[in-house]
Order: structure tokens, then C-alpha cells, then sequence
């Protein structure tokens, strides 16, 4: 199992959704902040991936959930820099679970289309990314993302079918 974590509004379930159907975001489709939690089910050349979205507001319960995980998708809004540093808090009391030790960590910068291009750097350095990764044991790999462009979406999925070392 992955699960997908980060927080209330980030984009989780639009990142998800466009996983596992590409081109399937658009006006009609209505945004409801996940509270419980969700299982999407995605099929890449042939595999299915199970992948569990953790509503953002659920937080305090998310270790609750992480026995038998293999990887961790960590979705962060870059179009929300008040939102940032938050983010970055609740990332380092998910990566020092002993639990999630040895767990690939992807975060994922998403809403991209939303910001310029520099955002990526100022987003990592909110996020005190070179701090965490010298810190930290897990491996982080940084995407960009975007659900209504769907830039990025090759790389996820890469992501999620590269083997586990
Ligand atoms: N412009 C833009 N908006 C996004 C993107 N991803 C999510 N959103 C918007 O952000 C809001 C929260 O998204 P949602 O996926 O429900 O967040 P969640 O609470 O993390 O599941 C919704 O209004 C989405 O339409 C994106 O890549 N670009
Ligand atoms: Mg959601």
C-alpha cells in the first residue's frame, strides 16, 4: 500500500483522480475535501497500485495507518505559501516515525500551474527540504505537479512502479 498524505486542500484527491484517469479533471468536477479516508486504485501497464489518500484534517491519525506502508506520496500546494511551512512541520513528524524509516518519500509540489517557475526553489527552502534530507534517512525525491495540466504525471507514475531497493 502507498498512501498519500499532506495537508487539508493541498490537492491529494485532484492528484489521485488525474492518476488514475488522465484528463478526467475538468469544470464539473466538484472539489470535497476528503474527511475520512479514500482508495484509489490505479492501473499502470497492466499493475494495479493501491494508493490511500489520509484526509489533511486527520493528521493526529496518521500514523494510525502506517503499518505495512511502502511508500509515501507527500502532497504539498506551492500556489499557498501560508500553507507552507505548516507542511513542512507536519512532513517531519510523518518522516521521524520509526515506522516510515526506510519508506521512499516522494513529494510532490503541485498546483504548479498556478505559480511561476521560481516557486519550486522558494517552496523548498520554506520547507527547509536541504535540512530534512540531510537529517533524514529516508530518500526524497521532489516533483512538480500540476492536475489541470497534468505536467509531471509521467514522473508520478514512475515513481510509484519503481521497485522498492
Ligand atoms: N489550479 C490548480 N488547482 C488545484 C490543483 N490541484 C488541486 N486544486 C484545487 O485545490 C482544491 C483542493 O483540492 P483537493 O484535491 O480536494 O485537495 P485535498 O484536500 O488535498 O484532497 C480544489 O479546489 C482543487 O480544484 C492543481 O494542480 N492546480
Ligand atoms: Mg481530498
Amino acid at each position: 500500500m502507498i498512501i498519500c498524505l499532506g495537508p487539508v486542500g493541498s490537492g491529494k484527491t485532484l492528484l489521485l483522480r488525474s492518476l488514475k484517469n488522465s484528463g478526467s479533471i475538468d469544470n464539473t468536477t466538484t472539489a470535497v475535501s476528503t474527511t475520512g479516508t479514500d482508495i484509489f486504485s490505479i492501473k499502470i501497464d497492466e499493475k494495479k497500485y493501491q494508493i490511500r489518500e489520509i484526509g489533511g484534517c486527520m493528521a493526529p491519525l496518521w500514523p494510525k495507518y502506517f503499518g505495512g506502508v511502502k511508500k509515501v506520496i507527500y502532497v504539498v500546494d506551492v500556489s499557498n505559501l501560508c500553507q507552507i511551512s505548516a507542511a513542512c512541520v507536519l512532513l517531519y513528524t510523518v518522516l521521524v516515525n520509526p515506522v516510515l524509516k526506510n519508506v521512499p518519500i516522494l513529494l510532490v509540489l503541485t498546483k504548479m500551474d498556478v505559480s511561476y517557475r521560481q516557486m519550486r526553489n522558494e517552496a523548498l527552502l520554506m520547507l527547509q527540504m536541504k535540512r530534512l534530507q540531510k537529517e533524514l534517512r529516508q530518500k526524497i525525491e521532489i516533483t512538480e505537479y500540476s492536475a489541470i495540466t497534468e505536467e509531471g504525471r509521467k514522473e508520478i507514475l514512475n515513481w510509484i512502479t519503481k521497485k522498492v531497493a
